[in-house]
């Protein structure tokens, strides 16, 4: 029996939450604030929320109508939970339950409007400058995504969304600046947010309007883009590194574990590819190259990727110091596909696993995937690793004294830190755990706010009705027992 008396999880463990500007900032027009890809994402209601792709199919139509709009109930990621003017009110709360960090991202659109001027919105700046600031004072650590699914909406219309190459040295240019501004106050910084969802949700993730190019282009595109995106991230990790010695500098992917259906050796190597697939993207960030298997595929298929000189030295020598990750969901791989019931999550679908509970948005339920996936990837990275996102998308019911009920996600979170808990006893060096959505916020996915993450409420249902008010749910207080006591008090 293994004594868990004490703490497992290391001292400095980074506790804490994870929040993304898009998601949460509203004042989506604010002190100079540019458009964005992401003002352009409609809840839309008619449609099954479990249908993910048409959630994300975004024509250059729906993006002109989006600029003729200053609709923000429809454009649900417009208004989101007005961070941009309640943050000191949610850092204090976040204080209170104990966060050591808290992941943000910064917008570039409020640095750089359309990501082609040459001088910054000094109004974005000073934003972003008051609230690290803030953090400091409350002794939460600033945990910055450079991109998390947004970028100018001027670099789509213009420039193809990622798909041209100026738009590397424009995010380079917002690096730097952000850099230089923030140098004494963020010290942990990540670059693209789950950087593979390109091949998912090209619009959100790199500004590629799918109907601007013919089907049997696309591939090609996206894996250009993705390309450009591998450099602009190396050469943020470069410029980050030499302007904040001492910084540390992480990728960011979605781990999608995949099981084998049984061990039919078909159906094993089928999840070996899969999950090979899966780790392509921090492979190229921690490796610094493309797997062969990449590169063979472009061949065998006739894409051609262009290369800039240089571009496989910039990959080599400047790769990340650790690796972080989003886990909420594993899938399993069969060469029966077909023929099988299918779940959703993370805007990709997979085969059911019949062991697994599903969530009210079908996505499968599986700590135990996370704490295989953190042997697995310490195996092969030995970096140290740092789960940025997890948690459960849930509707919240307020009981009749005001209160709110959350067991399901206790429970949730129990199992997920149980696990985290268990691959650190199993050697694996895990830096910290930033649950996502640790406040209300605007579904990624389906801009809905029914679909709950947080341990604090929000007073704001899917057409932009309440009043904002915060509220703290039963999981706030048992997740601040949890860091009070270091882990201890999960049992
Ligand atoms: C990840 C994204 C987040 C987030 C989360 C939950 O893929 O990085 O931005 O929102 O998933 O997804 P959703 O909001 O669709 O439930």
């Amino acid at each position: 029996m293994k004594n868990r008396s004490n703490s497992i999880f290391p001292e400095g463990f980074l506790w804490g939450g994870a929040t993304a500007a898009n998601q949460c900032e509203g004042a989506w027009n604010v002190d100079g604030k540019g458009m964005s890809v992401a003002d352009c994402s409609t809840y839309k209601p008619k449609t099954d929320p479990k249908d993910y792709k048409a959630q994300h199919i975004i024509t250059d139509e729906d993006i002109k109508k989006a600029m003729e709009s200053e609709d923000t109930h429809l454009y649900g990621k417009r208004h989101g939970i007005d961070f941009y003017h309640r943050y000191r009110e949610d850092l204090d709360l976040f204080a209170e339950m104990g966060f050591k960090t808290l992941r943000v991202s910064i917008a570039w659109t409020r640095i750089f409007p359309n990501g082609i001027e040459d001088e910054p919105n000094e109004k974005g700046l000073k934003y972003y400058e008051d609230m690290f600031t803030y953090m400091k004072e409350k002794n939460i650590e600033p945990l910055v995504t450079l991109a998390h699914y947004e970028m100018p909406l001027y670099l789509c219309n213009n420039y193809d969304g990622w798909y041209q190459r100026p738009v590397v040295d424009m995010f380079v240019k917002f690096c730097k600046v952000v850099f230089k501004r923030y140098k004494n106050l963020v010290k942990y910084w990540l670059t693209f947010n789950e950087i593979d969802s390109i091949f998912r949700h090209p619009f959100t993730t790199a500004g590629i309007v799918t109907d601007r190019y013919p089907e049997y282009k696309l591939e090609e595109i996206v894996y250009q883009s993705l390309h450009h995106q591998f450099i602009a991230s190396s050469l943020a990790t470069k410029y980050c590194h030499e302007i904040i010695p001492g910084s540390q500098v992480g990728c960011m992917v979605t781990r999608i574990l995949t099981y084998p259906e049984n061990c039919h050796p078909d159906n094993c190597l089928l999840a070996l590819k899969d999950n090979r697939e899966n780790y392509f993207y921090s492979d190229v960030q921690v490796f610094g190259e493309y797997p062969r298997f990449i590169k063979k595929g472009w061949e065998e298929k006739g894409i051609n990727i262009k290369f800039q000189q240089g571009d496989e030295e910039i990959l080599k020598q400047h790769t990340v110091d650790f690796v972080s990750f989003s886990y909420y969901m594993s899938l399993v791989s069969s060469i029966d596909a077909e023929k099988k019931e299918k779940v959703s999550g993370n805007l990709s679908s997979g085969v059911k696993n019949p062991y697994l509970d599903v969530t009210e948005w079908n996505w499968q339920i599986d700590p135990k995937g996370l704490h295989y996936s953190l042997i697995d990837m310490y195996d092969r990275y030995r970096k140290p690793l740092f789960i940025v996102e997890n948690g459960l998308g849930n509707k919240d019911r307020i009981e009749e004294d005001g209160t709110i009920i959350d067991d399901y996600r206790i429970d949730y979170f129990k199992s997920h830190i149980g696990a985290i808990r268990d691959a650190i006893e199993d050697g694996v060096e895990v830096m910290g755990y930033t649950p996502w959505g640790c406040i209300d916020l605007v579904s990624m996915s389906t801009c809905q706010m029914s679909k709950r993450y947080g341990f604090i409420y929000v007073d704001l249902d899917d057409d932009e009705n309440g009043t904002y008010d915060r509220k703290r749910k039963k999981s706030f207080y048992w997740y601040k027992k949890v860091i009070e006591t270091n882990g201890a008090a999960l049992d």
